[in-house]
C-alpha cells in the first residue's frame, strides 16, 4: 500500500474495486465508516450488493471479470472530462502519450455492453475520485487480483492514481489490502521464489554477494534461478521436476483450485512433509507431520498490510510435541547440511531482516515493544517510518518516475455456455476464516454456520431453477461435483453463483478452474462456468451431507493418531463412510433428520 490503513480517515474519497472490506478486514471496514463520518466520499465497485455499498455515495454494480474494460473506462473518462494533472504527469511519468493510445478505445460508451455500467455513472465516479480533495485512495482486492487479467487491473489502476495526482502526497495512492495479518511480512521476508527478504532479487550478483557472505556460504552456493511457485506445484509433479514438497501453514488441498487433479498430482511424491496446527485434509496425506505452535504459543513480528511491523508475544507456552516453526526450520536446515542456530525471534530479526535490508534496519524490537510499530521504509533509528511510501511523487524506478501502462481488455478464461451456464465467483463470508482448520474447529462458529456450506443465487435463478432458500443442490464443473446448500440472496447478481472456498464438503474448490496468469501465476478463482440443479430428495440428501462430514472427522481424527495408539484403526474412505451411515441412520431412528441450521 502506497498509504497507511490509519490515514485512510482522513482521505476525502475511497474507491472500494473488488474489495469487501466488512467481511474480509472489519478493522479496515472500521476506517472505511470512520472516513464517511468525516465527510469522504465512498464509491464502490462490485458486481455484488456489499455491505459498504449500503453506505457508498455511488454503488458500480460491475459484471463479474470485466475490470480491465471497466478500469480503461474510468481512465478514459477522467482524460476526457479534463481532470488530468498534466503537470504532475510531466514531471513524475514515463509514457503517458503511449498509455492513451490503447486508453483512447475504452470510452465508457463502448465498454457498456462489456461492464453493465451506465456512462453517466461511470463519468460521476471518475469525477470525485479525481477531484475528492485532499486526496482519494483506491482499495482493491481479491476481486481484482484472482482474475486473469490482474497484473493488467493493477496497472492501470496505478496509472489511474498517477495521471490525477491521487498518489505521492498525504493518504493517497493504491491500496492492494493485503488478505491475512502477514501476507505482507511474508513476502517482506523472501518467501517468494524471486526476492530475498527486502524485495532484494535472487538473480543480481551484488545481493546474492551480500547474502553469501552474511550466510557464511560460497555465493556459487546461491540458486542462479528464480523458484517454482505453489500454484504450479501439480504440473511440476507431473513433469517429474519435484519430487518433495514441505508444507508449511497451508492446506492447498482445500484452498488450491481442482482440488481432484491436484490430490492424485500430490499421491505422486516421494516424501510430502507437513507442518501445521491441525490435521488437515492436506496434513492428512502426508508422510511425515510436524505439529508447530499456534499464534497464542509463539512471538514474533507480522506486518500488517500498510507496511507496519508488529511485534506480538506469546500467551501460554507450547503443549505436547509442538515446536516453533522457525526452531523446526533451523533443525531441517541443520540436518540438510547448513547448521542454523538461532537463541531467539529477535537474533534472527536482526540478523536476517534489519542487517540485510537498508529499508528496515530503524525496525528494532525495544522501537515495537508494548503496542509500538515500526513502518518501513524506517532506515534509520531515529527515523519515524513512513506511512506515505512515495511521498512527494518520487517513485521507486531509478529515475524517480512512475511508468504508464495500458493493455487491452481479454475475456476471462472459461466462459459459461450451454452446458455450464453460470459463473461461478468465489469468495469470503464473516464467521470462516480459509481452510477452515481454524474456524470449523471452534464450536461457536460452526453454530453459526456448518457444513456443507452455501451457494448464494440470485431470486430469479433461484426461481428459474425451481430452488427455494437452504434447499440442497448439486452443483458441478467440468472438474467435479458437490453437494451445497442454497441460499437466495437478492445481494449477488443474476448469472452467478458465489461460494466461500471453506467448506469441506460443499468445497466449491473441486469446481474451479486451474488457470493461472501468466505474470503472478495467481489462479482465476473469480471465474469459472458451472451448472446447479436441485436434488429430488431432499430427505437423501441432508443425510448425506451428514454422512459425508462424519467421515471426514473420522478420517482426520484417525490421521492425528499416532499408529501405536490403542485407538488408531487404519480404515479406508469407503468403510468410514459405510460407519458414518450406520451412526447417522442410528441416530436418525424413529425421527426426521433434521437441517443444518442455516448462518444469520
Ligand atoms: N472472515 C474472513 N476474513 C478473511 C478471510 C476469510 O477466509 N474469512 N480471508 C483473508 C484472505 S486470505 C484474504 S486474501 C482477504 C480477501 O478479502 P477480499 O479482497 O474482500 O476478498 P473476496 O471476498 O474474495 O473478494 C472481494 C470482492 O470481490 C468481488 N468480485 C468478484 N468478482 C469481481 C470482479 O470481476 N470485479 C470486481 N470489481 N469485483 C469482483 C466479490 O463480490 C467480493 O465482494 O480476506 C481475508 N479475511
Ligand atoms: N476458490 C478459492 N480458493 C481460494 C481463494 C478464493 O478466494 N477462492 N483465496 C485464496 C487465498 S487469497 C488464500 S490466502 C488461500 C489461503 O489458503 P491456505 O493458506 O491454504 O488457508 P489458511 O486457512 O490460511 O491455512 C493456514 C493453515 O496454516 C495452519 N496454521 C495456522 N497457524 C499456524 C502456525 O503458526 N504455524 C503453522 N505451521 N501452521 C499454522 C492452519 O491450521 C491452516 O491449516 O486460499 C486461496 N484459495
Ligand atoms: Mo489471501
Amino acid at each position: 500500500m502506497s498509504c497507511g490503513v490509519p490515514g485512510m480517515e482522513d482521505a476525502g474519497c475511497l474507491f472500494l474495486f473488488g474489495y469487501n472490506p466488512n467481511t474480509s478486514h472489519p478493522i479496515v471496514a472500521r476506517r472505511v465508516v470512520r472516513a464517511k463520518e468525516k465527510g469522504a466520499k465512498i464509491i464502490v465497485a462490485d458486481p455484488r450488493f456489499i455491505e459498504t455499498a449500503r453506505i457508498a455515495d455511488l454503488y458500480l454494480p460491475i459484471r463479474n471479470g470485466c475490470n480491465v474494460a471497466f478500469l480503461n473506462s474510468f481512465a478514459y473518462s477522467i482524460v476526457d472530462q479534463g481532470l488530468v494533472d498534466y503537470d504532475f504527469v510531466r514531471d513524475h511519468t514515463v509514457g503517458f502519450e503511449d498509455w492513451w493510445r490503447t486508453i483512447e478505445r475504452y470510452s465508457p460508451e463502448r465498454t457498456q455492453e462489456i461492464t453493465g455500467i451506465d456512462p453517466g455513472m461511470l463519468n460521476e465516479a471518475a469525477r470525485i475520485y479525481a477531484t475528492a480533495e485532499p486526496s482519494s485512495i483506491l482499495c482493491w482486492g481479491m476481486g481484482l487480483c484472482q482474475q486473469v487479467q490482474n497484473v493488467e487491473a493493477v496497472h492501470t489502476c496505478a496509472a489511474i492514481a498517477c495521471i490525477t495526482h491521487q498518489i505521492g502526497k498525504p493518504n493517497s495512492g493504491v491500496a492492494p489490502v493485503r488478505g491475512q495479518n502477514n501476507v505482507q511480512g511474508a513476502c517482506d521476508m523472501g518467501a517468494l521464489p524471486n526476492f530475498f527478504p527486502g524485495y532484494q532479487s535472487v538473480l543480481d550478483p551484488e545481493i546474492k554477494q551480500k547474502f553469501a557472505d552474511a550466510w557464511h556460504i560460497p555465493v556459487e552456493k546461491l540458486s542462479d534461478h528464480i523458484g517454482y511457485k505453489v500454484s504450479d506445484l501439480g504440473h511440476l509433479i507431473d513433469d517429474g521436476k519435484v519430487h518433495a514438497f514441505v508444507n508449511m501453514g497451508e492446506d492447498p488441498l482445500q484452498t488450491e483450485p481442482d482440488v481432484i487433479h491436484l490430490k492424485q498430482q500430490f499421491s505422486k511424491l516421494d516424501l510430502f512433509v507437513c507442518l501445521d496446527i491441525f490435521m488437515t485434509q492436506t496434513a492428512a496425506e502426508a508422510d511425515v507431520v510436524l505439529p508447530a505452535t499456534s499464534w497464542g504459543e509463539h512471538e514474533g513480528v507480522f506486518t500488517a498490510c500498510d507496511r507496519t511491523f508488529q511485534y506480538f508475544s506469546a500467551a501460554v507456552p507450547p503443549k505436547g510435541e509442538c515446536r516453533h516453526d522457525w526452531e523446526i526450520i533451523s533443525d531441517l536446515s541443520t540436518r540438510m547440511g547448513y547448521p542454523m542456530h538461532y537463541e531467539n525471534t529477535q537474533q534472527i530479526w536482526d540478523e536476517e531482516c534489519r542487517a540485510l535490508w537498508p529499508a528496515a534496519y530503524g525496525a528494532t524490537y525495544e522501537k515495537m515493544a508494548g503496542v509500538g510499530h515500526a513502518q518501513w521504509p524506517i532506515p534509520t533509528l531515529e527515523h519515524p517510518g513512513s506511512p506515505d511510501l512515495f511521498a512527494g511523487g518520487k517513485f521507486s524506478k531509478p529515475d524517480g518516475r512512475a511508468r504508464l501502462i495500458a493493455h487491452d481488455f481479454a475475456l476471462p478464461t472459461e466462459m459459461p455456455d450451454e452446458q455450464y451456464p453460470l459463473v461461478l465467483c468465489t469468495v469470503r463470508e464473516v464467521g470462516h476464516y480459509s481452510c477452515r482448520s481454524m474456524t470449523g474447529n471452534c464450536q461457536q462458529l460452526t453454530d453459526l454456520a456448518d457444513e456443507p456450506g452455501y451457494a448464494h443465487v440470485n431470486p430469479e435463478d433461484a426461481k428459474a431453477y425451481g430452488i427455494e432458500h437452504n434447499d440442497l443442490i448439486w452443483a458441478y464443473s467440468r472438474r467435479g461435483k458437490i453437494i451445497t446448500r442454497a441460499f437466495v440472496d437478492d445481494r449477488v447478481n443474476k448469472g452467478t453463483v458465489y461460494m466461500t472456498y471453506q467448506w469441506w464438503i460443499g468445497n466449491c474448490n473441486v469446481l474451479t478452474l486451474h488457470h493461472v496468469d501468466s505474470k503472478s501465476h495467481t489462479p482465476e478463482d473469480k471465474f469459472c462456468a458451472i451448472q446447479i440443479e436441485r436434488i429430488d430428495d431432499q430427505v437423501w440428501a441432508e443425510r448425506h451431507c451428514q454422512e459425508l462430514y462424519m467421515a471426514l472427522k473420522r478420517r482426520l481424527a484417525q490421521a492425528a493418531l499416532p499408529q501405536d495408539d490403542p485407538c488408531y484403526s487404519p480404515v479406508d474412505d469407503v468403510e468410514l463412510l459405510a460407519q458414518a451411515r450406520a451412526d447417522v441412520a442410528s441416530a436418525d431412528a424413529g425421527r426426521e433428520p433434521q437441517g443444518v441450521t442455516p448462518g444469520a
